[in-house]
């Protein structure tokens, strides 16, 4: 698991500090503030903090720096189109009922749990929006990207198209705006900079600040809206960084299952209609035979038993407990929250395979589960095939 350097740390912290400064219009989070009592307490912590750590990171970066050359870290800006890409869709989502004004181009693999969620979100919010399968071999669809991760959202703006990158932060810009349409999408990227670095795996990551928050116009006074907000975002970040990792290694788990959850994919993902043979076939058999030695490592990195079904149940039978012990339909009461929203997309996306027929089979996840996608169901607008 990758872990950032000092340097990183400062430099990502320093370009998000001076990007959120620079905006005139204030924001607020949920985020708990400190009493005035325990403010002067914080500030003396906070320097002796500071000097603690300028001590030891002094000595990181030397080491760091005497052994390596030093990471590249760039502020990735967000890339703005005059006019839109190129593009297919594949299909539309069109619902008549959807007053937002948005026009939104969404750029996915279609069984990608990451893309499934930003999916759950902008049905469960009733939006219109233009879906583009990304072939995952030449990514000719987002050529235009210099983020070359999906899901990736343009949002027609005014003057052209702005770029939205990452899952979360991508629920997080829709969902502030469409709480206080005032804020443009364009003004509220600059409250989560992006950043683009070199892990210490050689790969390219960007990383994007304040994803997991919802932008506030006003101070958030109520204490129990404040604490649901908090739990919720505490519910986003476990469903992409521990729900996720039970993924593959449980989809991929024997070579045959690996087969099988890829050419599920390839019939769910329509590919057949959006790529030609050759390309599906590649797809298919190279990306099982990948798959399945690839979720080993996985399985590795993210500290899964043995048999990694069980860990797919612990993380179900964790989500049901909380559920339970709230004694409500969903973590965010009668109506589904984001947390439910993103954890359902998550796991939509290993419907088709057997994991998931396991999954419900051997926890109490089903119930939960076929609630809120009736709900997302329900608000999402008519699909409308686009023949090219
Ligand atoms: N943190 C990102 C992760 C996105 C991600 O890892 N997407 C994968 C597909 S599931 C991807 O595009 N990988 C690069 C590739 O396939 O070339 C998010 O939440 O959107």
């Amino acid at each position: 698991m990758w872990r950032p350097s000092f340097t990183l740390f400062r430099k990502v912290i320093l370009t998000s500090t001076k990007e959120t400064s620079a905006v005139s219009r204030v924001f607020y989070s949920s985020r708990g503030r400190a009493p005035r009592s325990t403010a002067k307490l914080t500030l003396v912590s906070a320097s002796v903090g500071i000097l603690l750590g300028a001590g030891y990171g002094g000595y990181t970066h030397y080491k760091v720096n005497s052994k390596k050359t030093q990471l590249p870290v760039e502020n990735e800006q967000y890339i703005f189109l005059p006019k839109a890409p190129e593009y297919k869709p594949h299909y539309r989502v069109v619902n008549d009922a959807d007053n937002s004004n948005l026009e939104l181009i969404f750029f996915q693999y279609r069984t990608c749990p990451f893309c499934c969620k930003v999916r759950a979100y902008l049905d469960s919010r009733g939006l219109s929006y233009d879906v583009v399968e990304v072939d995952a071999v030449l990514r000719q669809a987002i050529k235009w990207s210099e983020y070359k991760k999906v899901p990736i959202l343009l949002a027609k703006v005014d003057g052209g198209y702005q770029q939205l990158m990452d899952s979360t932060a991508i629920i997080s810009v829709l969902e502030t705006h469409l709480r206080d349409r005032t804020a443009q999408i364009k003004e509220l990227i600059r409250f989560y900079p992006a950043t683009r670095y070199t892990a210490d795996d050689g790969k390219q990551t960007t990383e994007i600040s304040n994803k997991y928050f919802i932008m506030h116009n006003q101070p958030m006074n109520n204490e129990a809206v404040r604490n649901a907000e908090i739990e919720e975002r505490e519910w986003r970040k476990w469903a992409d960084s521990v729900l996720v990792h039970m993924l593959s290694p449980n989809v991929y788990r024997t070579p045959g299952e690996a087969l099988d959850t890829f050419k599920w994919f390839e019939e769910a993902g329509g590919w057949r209609d959006a790529f030609p043979a050759w390309e599906c076939a590649l797809m298919v058999y190279v990306g099982a035979a990948a798959m399945f030695f690839i979720a080993k490592r996985l399985k590795t990195r993210h500290h899964l038993k043995d048999d990694v079904r069980l860990s797919l149940y612990d993380a179900a039978n964790k989500w049901t407990r909380e559920l339970s012990k709230k004694g409500t339909k969903f973590h965010g009461g009668d109506q589904p929250n984001l947390a439910d929203v993103s954890v359902f997309g998550v796991l939509s996306s290993i419907e088709g395979c057997q994991a998931f027929n396991d999954l419900r089979e051997h926890t109490q996840i089903g119930q939960w589960y076929d609630d809120i996608k009736e709900v997302i169901h329900r608000r999402r607008g008519q699909v409308i095939p686009v023949k090219n």
